[in-house]
């Protein structure tokens, strides 16, 4: 009999209150069920969130130093379990164990920014037009928040938002990503270990259909964080508007390098392999696009297909493996739909293209590294979110015409120019649209500490990580102190 794992309300486990579940499987073994987990309902939700909004009464009055404290706490266990949470995660969505331990890193990294934000939180001061008066304005929580959030990062995405959220006085309905619940409930039980009181957070297991759109749809739930794909965040917003909720969008990406014929290919080369397979593409930052100077492409075409055909597909938990398989069936599908439609559109693949199925491969959701040449901005493989191992080539004969290309897509997370020349780089920084740009680095590896999130239809103008993500977790409040004795009447009783 597989582990059967429960929701987390009210500071109790329990299961869903049909008792229904789902499986949990391993992307790399489907054969292996890890657990089931609750299939939960409408009520379990709404349960959790009267428990969040009972909790946040008194958590809002927890001096925000002493909430960091238990941040703090939380950082310092995951620091104790980081190999063990690793070993998990991969077993539950496959990606190599370098990567899942990096996965936690960021959780840690961001346990312990956000422990310390709990003795900032700064506010703003500003003088009163009027004598005898002070005016002063400070950050409070918003209340309760619902969390979604998705299967490629299962640590780090969630702890963006509950350890800076939670810092600032909110509590939290926490759903996570079917496909990675175990590593969600192992977030849960470290919060309670490190003292989190009942209620803070509450975490209810299921479909988006069913719990997120009961989390987005209940009157108490003040504010809504999604990481996914665009299409499902639209229907959050709608969702959400409809009660004039904050909501935080992080969605889809088509995410480019852009290497001119000055840059330093062996570094550029690393880059693309590192960002376009890495994770087997499923990141929101991933290299999707690779726009290349007419002067080098067909060397770094030939250096760079070489290179990607020696990496070696596999169970992320075997030593050596570069890249795991994509998370499910549902997915790889997609992805060899794209790569059918990136065919009949006439791009030339020049590595890859097939489902991987090869001895143990075929155990699991493997798909072939994929490279096309030939692509052109209006080709849907240069243009749609693919999420998997693909890579479009461009080619461009200017900076100019590689940013364009680089901003016609209607995303804009992350991108990255390889060029040794200062005022390229910084033409490219200060014209790409998109909320990230990297010089002389791949479009992945973004740090805890530093804003977080993309422009156009990627977002809607909120930043998780660092500083930023504040501005979403607290409101604020201004304050104004009068102690002159009479009544003094603002634009009135001036001079
Ligand atoms: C995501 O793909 O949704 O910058 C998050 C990166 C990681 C986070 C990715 N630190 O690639």
């Amino acid at each position: 009999m597989p582990t059967k794992f429960q929701n987390y309300i009210a500071g109790a486990w329990c299961d869903s209150s049909n008792g229904k579940t789902f499986e949990n499987r391993n992307p790399a073994n489907w054969d292996e069920v890890l657990g089931t987990f609750p299939l939960s309902t409408k009520s379990d939700v709404d349960r959790a969130v009267e428990a969040a909004n009972e909790a946040f009464r008194s958590w809002r009055l927890v001096p925000a130093p002493e909430r960091g404290n238990i941040l703090r706490r939380a950082g310092e266990i995951m620091v104790q379990r980081k190999d063990e949470i690793a070993a998990i995660m991969t077993r539950e969505m496959g990606k190599p164990l370098t990567e899942t331990r990096g996965d936690v890193q960021e959780g840690i990294d961001t346990a312990f920014y956000s422990a310390t934000e709990g003795r900032r939180l700064f506010g703003i001061n500003t003088p009163s037009e009027l004598r005898n008066k002070l005016n002063l304005s400070f950050r409070i929580p918003v209340g309760v928040c619902g969390l979604i959030t998705p299967w490629n990062f299962p640590m780090a995405i969630p702890s963006w938002n509950l350890f800076p959220g939670l810092v600032a006085g909110n509590t939290f309905v926490f759903k996570p990503a079917e496909d990675t619940p175990w590593t969600a409930n192992v977030l849960v039980e470290i919060l309670i270990e490190a003292g989190l009181p009942s209620g803070c957070v509450n975490i209810v297991h299921g479909a988006g259909e069913v719990v997120g759109a009961a989390i987005t749809e209940h009157p108490l739930v003040q504010a809504v964080s999604f990481t996914g794909s665009t299409s499902t965040g639209s229907i959050v917003a709608q969702n959400c508007g409809k009660q004039t909720k904050h909501v935080c969008l992080e969605m889809g990406g088509k995410n480019a390098q852009i290497v001119m014929e000055d840059a330093d290919l062996d570094l550029a080369i690393e880059g693309v392999l590192w960002g376009a397979f890495g994770t087997t593409g499923q990141r929101c930052t991933a290299t999707s696009r690779l726009i290349l100077h007419e002067k080098i492409h067909d060397e770094l075409v030939d250096r760079l297909r070489k290179q990607a055909s020696k990496l070696r597909l596999g169970d992320g938990l075997a030593n050596g493996t570069d890249v795991g398989p994509i998370i499910n069936e549902k997915q790889r599908k997609n992805i060899d739909r794209y790569v059918k439609i990136g065919k009949e559109e006439g791009a030339n693949c020049i590595l890859g293209g097939e489902i991987a199925e090869e001895g143990e491969l075929k155990k699991g959701w493997f798909y072939q590294p994929t490279i096309f040449t030939n692509v052109t901005p209006d080709m849907r493989i240069a243009k749609e979110e693919i999420f998997g191992p693909v890579l479009s080539v461009l080619k461009c004969s200017s900076l100019e015409e590689a940013i364009e290309i680089n901003n016609s897509v209607i995303y804009g997370l992350s991108s990255s120019i390889y060029t040794r020349d200062i005022n390229r780089a910084m033409q490219a920084a200060r014209d790409i649209e998109a909320g990230i740009t990297y010089i002389n680095s791949a479009t992945i590896g973004a740090e805890a500490h530093m804003p977080f999130g993309g422009v156009k239809a990627t977002g809607n103008g909120h930043r998780e990580g660092g500083w930023a993500v504040f501005d979403f977790y607290t409101e604020w409040k201004s304050v104004y102190i009068d102690y002159s004795g009479k009544l003094q009447r603002a634009q009135i009783d001036i001079n």
